[in-house]
């Protein structure tokens, strides 16, 4: 199939004559045709792998280069006078994940349509994505985020399920969306939606109506927090989720002839974090309904659902009010309490119960009721075993697992960066694309100049081709020849975004002063904060406010520019990434349980600058200490300091003139200028009297850490072999062999 051919049956014109929209439906039309003729993976077991959010992004590009036709397509549209980076922007991207969570759920299912194992993602068609960021006089405003075009890559299932709430029913629609491997087969993502969702009840603001279930359902993505009854919305979400897919589960192994006793040959569940936790009493509750008793369906479902872990911060495990279920979910609250019940009359450690002072602990649910608990990097895995989840570790050891996460290739590298792409299978061939470890091939062009100066020339590309779209996008004047040193991730305190704006402070201070640095550096932001995540959002505020002041300064603009991208989500990081030098990964040591980013960066050939936390240590481990800028106390450090509680911030202001003068700035006449007082000073005192994340312990060695790498940098031709580095050992990251050993050691498809 030509696109020619495509364009000329719907339109009855040629390519040259369409406009760049009618060239994008034709695409789209063709690529859903040719992912429906794949073969789709299948065998008698299947993995389900629910998750609240996939963050999918665009998926034009993306199918173009799995299918195969990624370059014939783009030259077919050259030929006549076309571009796909232009016909690419007409695509609205689905949004909907906050961040790294359901970015990895996308990463995967790719991964596992690549292998060709039989599983599927199952989740929520929300109609709108996590909201859309504008920025208005320095400070974030959130605005609703719609996806879904008449033509989309959805297509409409007959499968629908009435499901049951307290006092009400809905009827469930299933949608598909095929999800295809890399020159290999599909599988599907299954968006569970209701027929009755009204988007009407949204105006130009993401505030509406919360109380009629029916109609708003699914039609937000809930940001990382919430009021009470965006809580209680949640938990109608969730249930709505997992009735559905626990339906489909069950509807599913009985077509293929399972008796429902033999459930665990036919099905296994990876639950996403605990907001599909609920699917474990209801598949118990379907099983007593189709004739199973209590015992043997508790049996069952232990043997079919699996749990991963993907924080150790305790307000993100989710615990709800048991009279949130009880008016949601009556009909659950019976089995939960019966699964309490039988964790009480086994173990006699209280902190492992499932119902406490009135909270469900969903976690805790999953880890007695399933089969396998893993965590998303070997650090974060040691943290749950040794001391978050101790005392679950001494009662079951066997359960306890770690699966580094991973990144698909094919997004983060073929598609983002095929310039790169093409060099690296010009010196090493085209195996990597099929087994990401051979990318240590690069390994034996390290001392060979010509090999190092195309790395440079192809970075020095992608840094033009950003600074290209940020100016017509966002109106930004960003100087190619600088450092692009760039922290982008959603914004919270323990990522620690606030002691990047600090070092900011910093530098201009020392500009000011007449220290100028060797190489002009660019420091990019890109984060959304939760819409009630207060103090999140007067980081953004501060930000904002450096870099009007900043970027405004004669004196200082030349050697420092800030910017932080409005609306940063999957587009912009395809973008961003691969024009990066300094990859910002500095969360207090502990507390990010992977990151994903850091891994992206790295495979494009940034050096990450960043703390021994999540999987900065494997990375750090893989490169070796001349590849990699760490710097900050060790995670041990940290955890004891949390447990002895003496913390306190303002003995290190005191101490430390530098830290003192930049934290000082914050509510200085120069900020409050261009800033809100109020906002400002609320943060400075925060950081002052709480500093609950720690910053100005790491602040010197980060400053420390930060100049030397900004000191290697000069050296183009040592830089150069740090990049090239950090792409060879980049393969271990790659989500197919994450997801082959989730299949290897969990699931056993
Ligand atoms: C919870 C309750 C109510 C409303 C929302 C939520 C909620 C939503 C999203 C809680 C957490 C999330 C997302 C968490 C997340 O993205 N975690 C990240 O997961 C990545 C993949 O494993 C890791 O790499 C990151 O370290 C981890 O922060």
């Amino acid at each position: 199939m030509t696109l020619a051919k495509v364009v000329s049956t719907k339109y009855n014109k040629t390519i040259e004559k369409c406009s760049n929209e009618e060239i994008y439906f034709a695409l789209l039309e063709m690529t859903k045709q040719m992912a429906e003729d794949k073969v789709s993976n299948e065998g008698k077991k299947k993995l389900y792998y629910i998750s609240a959010e996939f963050l999918i992004g665009k998926l034009l590009s993306n199918n173009l280069i799995n299918l195969g036709i990624y370059d014939s397509v783009k030259s077919e549209l050259e030929a006549s006078g076309k571009s796909l980076a232009e016909i690419e922007e007409i695509e609205m991207e689905p949004s909907l994940g906050n961040g790294g969570l359901g970015r990895l759920a996308a990463c995967f299912v790719d991964s596992i349509a690549t292998l060709g194992l039989n599983g599927d993602g199952v989740g929520l068609n929300y109609h709108f994505g996590l909201f859309k960021q504008v920025f208005d006089h320095n400070l974030q405003k959130e605005t609703p985020n719609p996806w879904i075009t008449d033509n989309s890559w959805l297509t409409k299932t007959d499968i629908t399920y009435p499901v049951q709430f307290g006092g009400f029913t809905v009827q469930s629609r299933l949608y598909d969306i095929d999800v295809v491997g890399y020159n290999n087969r599909t599988t599907k993502l299954r968006l569970f939606d209701i027929e009755s969702v009204d988007e009407n009840i949204v105006g130009d603001t993401i505030d509406f109506n919360k109380d009629e279930i029916e109609k708003n359902l699914t039609l937000f993505l809930y940001p990382d927090d919430s009021d009470d009854k965006g809580r209680l919305l949640r938990v109608y979400q969730q249930y709505f989720m997992v009735s559905n897919a626990a339906r489909l589960i069950l509807d599913e192994a009985v077509a293929k002839g399972s008796n429902l006793h033999d459930l665990a040959d036919y099905a296994t569940v990876q639950i996403n974090d605990t907001h599909p936790s609920m699917v474990i009493p209801e598949l118990i509750r379907l099983l007593q309904e189709r004739g199973i008793l209590m015992d043997e369906a508790i049996e069952i479902v232990s043997k079919v659902c699996a749990y991963t872990n993907h924080t150790i911060l305790a307000e993100a495990l989710e615990k709800w009010p048991i009279h949130f279920l009880d008016k949601a979910v009556p009909q659950l609250m019976p089995i939960i309490r019966e699964l309490d019940n039988r964790v009480r009359g086994k173990v006699s450690d209280e902190s492992t119960y499932i119902i406490k002072d009135g909270l469900v602990h969903m976690a805790h649910m999953d880890i007695h009721y399933g089969y396998s608990v893993n965590g998303v990097a070997y650090l974060h895995t040691e943290i749950l075993k040794n001391s978050e989840l101790n005392n679950f570790y001494k009662l079951y050891p066997e359960k306890f697992n770690n699966k580094t996460n991973g990144i698909t290739f094919r997004r983060w590298l073929m598609s983002c960066n095929p310039e790169l792409s093409a060099m690296i299978t010009e010196l090493i061939g085209e195996g990597w694309k099929k087994d990401a470890n051979e990318l240590e091939k690069l390994g034996n062009y390290i001392n060979d100049d010509a090999v190092l100066d195309r790395l440079l020339a192809v970075k020095a590309g992608k840094k033009t081709d950003l600074k290209n779209y940020l100016k017509k996008t966002q109106g930004m004047d960003i100087d190619e020849n600088s450092i692009f040193d760039i922290q982008v991730k959603r914004l919270h305190e323990y990522k620690r975004q606030q002691m990047n704006a600090l070092y900011v402070i910093h530098k201009y201070f020392e500009i000011k002063e007449g220290k100028k640095p060797a190489t002009p550096i660019t420091v990019f932001f890109g984060a959304k904060a939760a819409p009630a995540y207060i103090i999140a959002k007067d980081i953004i505020h501060l930000i904002l406010c450096l870099q009007q002041i900043i970027n405004n300064d004669p004196e200082v603009s030349p050697y420092l520019k800030v910017f932080m991208v409005e609306n940063y989500n999957v587009t912009l990081a395809e973008k961003m990434i691969p024009a990066c030098d300094i990859s910002e990964q500095i969360s207090l040591a502990s507390k990010e349980a992977s990151g994903t980013g850091n891994m992206k960066f790295m495979l494009n050939g940034a050096v990450t600058l960043g703390t021994m936390d999540g999987a900065n240590v494997e990375i750090a481990e893989l490169v070796g200490d001349d590849n990699i800028y760490t710097f900050g106390e060790d995670s041990q450090t940290v955890i004891d300091r949390y447990a002895r509680g003496d913390y306190k911030s303002k003995t290190y202001y005191d101490a430390n003139e530098n830290l003192k003068r930049a934290v000082d700035f914050i509510v200085s006449d120069t900020v409050k200028a261009v800033g809100c007082s109020e906002n400002l000073e609320r943060l400075y005192h925060e950081l002052l009297n709480k500093d609950w994340f720690m910053t100005f312990p790491d602040f010197d060695a980060y400053v420390e850490t930060r100049e030397k790498a900004y000191t290697a940098y000069t050296d183009r031709k040592a830089w150069a072999k740090k990049m090239l580095v950090n792409i060879s050992k980049a393969g271990f990251f790659s989500s197919d062999r994450t997801i082959e050993q989730y299949n290897k050691e969990i699931w056993k498809l």
